[in-house]
């Protein structure tokens, strides 16, 4: 039996309305270097935040041009682990791109 249906001992008192929390979202950046790639960063956009090809060199684009660039929003851990990720492919390619976190 739920906390909150009839027949349960605090039944007889006000139930309080459950409010919903959302979580907070983050944006994830890319950070503009000298040395990584354009194809290097394409994929990455393509692989790790499942742009298509034509978003993806949008987005590399904006990131040269601008300095940096949000490729995505996601809760904390989902942020995280993306740009970890992107860190870690980074270093496998002895490239400097770096990504991180805004709050929305
Ligand atoms: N500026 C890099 C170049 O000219 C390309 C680049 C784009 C690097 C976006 C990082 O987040 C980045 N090769």
């Amino acid at each position: 039996m739920g906390l909150h249906e009839p027949g349960f001992e605090e039944s007889t008192e006000t139930i309080k309305k459950q409010k919903v929390k959302e979580p907070s979202m983050y944006m994830v950046l890319l950070i503009n270097d000298d040395y990584t790639p354009m194809d290097f960063v394409v994929d990455i956009l393509t692989t790790v935040f499942h742009k298509t090809a034509e978003e993806a060199v949008q987005i590399m684009m904006n990131v040269h041009e601008k300095g940096s660039g949000v490729c995505g929003i996601y809760t904390y851990e989902i942020a995280e682990t993306k740009i970890e990720t992107v860190h870690s492919l980074a270093e496998e390619h002895g490239y400097p791109l770096r990504s991180r976190m805004e709050k929305e």
